[in-house]
């Protein structure tokens, strides 16, 4: 298995800080480890936000669940404005997700019903609903947050690699009083 990631996030028009954030984690012995996060608001406090977030995403080891992985997290963040965040976990084969507010995750491959977690990361998670699918052929995962129209479409990119993929939603789907990200991963 393999895992190849790529994401594109920029700051609502007129503003130098972002909110909004990605990373991708690949490891040896094909895990990954990747998501959006989209903190409350915008601004620098935001973005404080979501580097806190991506700082924990960073260190956490690989080997944990994703729902230890996910309370890690809103333990982090306790204390400041939020987040919204999707966060994958790709191990073994089977790809876990877990999404807190609205940071979208497609596939036009394979059938991965989301459910969603009420609540806000770091000031209110009851429960956090964790998804997966095993995937037995090469499948493409889009995430995009908010700052991203949800017309969206995992069809227009299907022949695109990750990088110009991302660069397409960016540019035909930001919606710029926003930040907006958008992370493709091709899991094979
Ligand atoms: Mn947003």
């Amino acid at each position: 298995m393999k895992v190849h990631g790529q994401y594109v996030s920029v700051p609502k028009a007129g503003e130098r800080a972002n909110g909004d954030g990605a990373f991708v984690r690949i490891e040896e012995g094909s895990c990954a480890l990747f998501g959006v996060i989209d903190a409350l608001g915008h601004g620098p406090g935001a973005e404080a936000v979501t580097q806190a977030a991506t700082a924990c995403l960073e260190s956490v080891t690989l080997e944990w669940s994703l729902d230890r992985i996910m309370t890690l997290l809103h333990g982090r963040l306790g204390g400041t404005r939020g987040a919204a965040a999707t966060i994958c976990l790709f191990r073994d084969g089977e790809l876990e997700a877990c999404a807190v507010g609205n940071v979208e995750l497609r596939s036009g491959d394979v059938r991965f019903p989301l459910v969603y977690s009420a609540g806000i990361l770091g000031v209110n998670v009851r429960k956090f609903r964790v998804c997966s699918a095993k995937l037995s052929r090469p499948a493409r995962f889009v995430a995009f947050s908010d700052g991203i129209s949800a017309r969206a479409s995992t069809d227009d990119v299907r022949q695109l690699t990750p990088a110009d993929a991302c660069h397409f939603i960016m540019q035909r789907y930001r919606r710029d009083n926003d930040d907006a990200t958008v992370l493709v991963a091709d899991l094979e």
